[in-house]
């Protein structure tokens, strides 16, 4: 990870989706701030700025880029920072 990496997620806690790329986070050991949705009340114009089609959380913002969907931002965190701890198998079908 760069040191000028800016990192966001916009959540609210107990959102299971949210939990999975908090962990995802965590086991890389990468540093970020929260942005709290408030799920009682409508959705925040960055939410619906940043992901136009389902307008759910999770959103990863990763250097001001906007990624959608907790599997994808998985996939993206375990890609982008490959040098640290393994989220994904190497082989996908034999592990
Ligand atoms: N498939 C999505 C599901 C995300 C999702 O359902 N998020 C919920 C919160 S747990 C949400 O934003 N719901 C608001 C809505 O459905 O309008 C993912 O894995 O990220």
């Amino acid at each position: 990870m760069a040191s000028s990496d800016h990192i966001v997620l916009l959540d609210f806690l107990g959102s299971p989706f949210g939990m999975r790329v908090r962990l995802a986070l965590a086991a890389k050991g990468i540093e970020y701030q929260i942005e709290e949705e408030d799920s009682t009340q409508s959705k925040s114009s960055l939410l619906l700025k940043l992901d136009t089609v389902h307008k759910k959380i999770p959103v990863l913002i990763h250097n001001g880029k906007p990624i959608c969907e907790s599997l994808i931002i998985v996939a993206y965190i375990d890609e982008v920072w490959k040098d640290r701890c393994p989220l994904l198998p190497a082989d996908p079908y034999l592990h």
